[in-house]
């Protein structure tokens, strides 16, 4: 396979590079073989074939000489530029969400798993579909006669893609609603929950492992894990916990991938702290934080909790750890397990200072005692009766324990 990266002159050009390494990279977790590759900075990008004509001959010329049978483009094409493309190189040709698509479609094992990944497949696939047709309509020049069938033709199959995604995201729910049961019944007994998240490859189930002495595949290769997988953490100090690993993020991610993968991201959407996994070691580091910062808002998780966990310090140059500025944050080695107890004293006081809303009820004569209270918690509602005063606030733990005289109902 050759790969082509390809920015505009007002884009960063280690952006442009580190982003075509990464598709190699892509190719490689996708069982392919890089040949060759090139990139090309453009003022505009090339409705017909996204590159310059230029470029496509060069590539064309690469692609002979290497002898490659496919070639990847690290940005998004259109079904007009990928069968324009197509045509002059004589070769199959894909773009990078293509080549995330095809490591998703042999990673996934659940049948969850196989549903998001031919949903997003779907959607992929349905603008290309219309593209497909006007490019054969401006094949046959658009003739008179050849208009009517050619859209009957498309049509059809666009009407069967779309009956198909409309049955995989029925099927879909149904899973989704058996696991939020799950996940209710969790919630009921107060099993607190880590959700793992991070860039792929930083390391998120080789820690799942360690933590929880369990045995998920760990492999150094981009989207080794696909499905979730929720594990007991024992912690000695704490009270008994679990654990999510799930699918690692990339810069550009697909936007049907999240769509399709919803359920799958509602499992650390749905945890209470969230472990953010970065790889110390990476010369890519800052930009991998930065895209995982951006997913975390974008998915609306940013007033979680978060215990940043800096993975991999035995192979990373020690001054590297002077770098980091954010808090809380660790530093240890899931390979060796250097640090991890360290992590464990973190997830304990996560814990602790997690809050529930809660219902409070003081009789008269104990309204006194309100005062202490809220010298302790923030009171978000108070309203007093005749008998007595019902209050609302936030309680850690530790303070439900010390208040639990007073609790009326939980999860207000
Ligand atoms: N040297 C070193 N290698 C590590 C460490 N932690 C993980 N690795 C290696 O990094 C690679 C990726 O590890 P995984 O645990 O699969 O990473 P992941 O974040 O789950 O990756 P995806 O599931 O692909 O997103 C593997 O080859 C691990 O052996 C570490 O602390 N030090
Ligand atoms: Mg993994």
């Amino acid at each position: 396979m050759v790969c082509v990266g390809i920015g505009l002159k007002s884009e960063s050009v280690t952006e442009l590079k580190d982003s075509l390494l990464e598709l190699e990279e892509l190719v490689l977790s996708a069982g392919g073989e890089v040949v060759g590759s090139l990139t090309q900075v453009l003022p505009s990008y090339n409705p017909a074939t996204l590159m310059g004509s230029g470029k496509v001959s060069e590539l064309a010329e690469l692609v002979r000489e290497t002898q490659a049978s496919a070639v990847a483009v690290d940005h998004s094409l259109s079904g007009v530029q990928i069968r324009n493309l197509e045509n002059e190189l004589g070769v199959r040709v894909v773009d990078r969400n293509q080549v995330i698509l095809d490591i998703f479609a042999q990673r996934a094992q659940t049948y969850e798993g196989k549903l998001q990944v031919e949903l997003a497949q779907s959607l992929d696939q349905l603008p290309r579909m219309v593209d497909a047709w006007l490019g054969s309509l401006s094949r046959q020049g658009g003739g008179i006669g050849t208009r009517g069938p050619g859209e009957t033709a498309i049509e059809m199959d666009r009407r069967r893609v779309r009956e198909r995604v409309k049955q995989i995201k029925k099927q879909l729910e149904n899973v989704r609603e058996h696991r939020s049961q799950h996940r209710a019944s969790r919630r009921r007994n107060r099993i607190p929950s880590f959700a793992l998240i991070g860039y792929t490859n930083t390391g998120k189930s080789t820690l799942l492992n360690r933590l929880t002495q369990s045995q998920v595949l760990a492999k150094d290769q981009l989207f080794a894990t696909l499905d979730p997988t929720t594990r007991k953490v024992h912690l000695p100090d704490g009270p008994p916990s679990v654990m999510t690993d799930t699918v690692g993020f990339i810069r550009k991610l697909p936007t049907n991938l999240i769509e399709a993968f919803k359920a799958t991201l509602e499992e650390s959407a749905d945890a209470d702290i969230l472990v953010h996994v970065i790889d110390l070691s990476s010369p890519q580091m800052t930009t991998q934080v930065e895209v995982v910062q951006k997913l975390i808002e974008e998915f609306g998780w940013q007033d979680k909790p978060v215990i940043h966990v800096y993975n991999k310090v035995d192979q990373a140059p020690f001054e590297k750890q002077f770098q980091v500025k954010t808090f809380p944050r660790v530093f240890v080695s899931a390979l060796t397990g250097e640090g991890l107890d360290r992590l464990k004293s973190m997830m304990t006081e996560a814990i602790a200072s997690l809050t529930d809303n809660v219902e409070l009820y003081f009789p008269k004569d104990q309204e006194h005692r309100i005062y202490d209270l809220s010298r302790e918690t923030k009171i978000t509602k108070r309203e007093a009766g005749s008998s007595g005063t019902v209050l609302h606030a936030a309680m850690t733990p530790a303070l439900l324990s010390r208040w639990k005289d007073f609790l009326v109902t939980e999860d207000v």
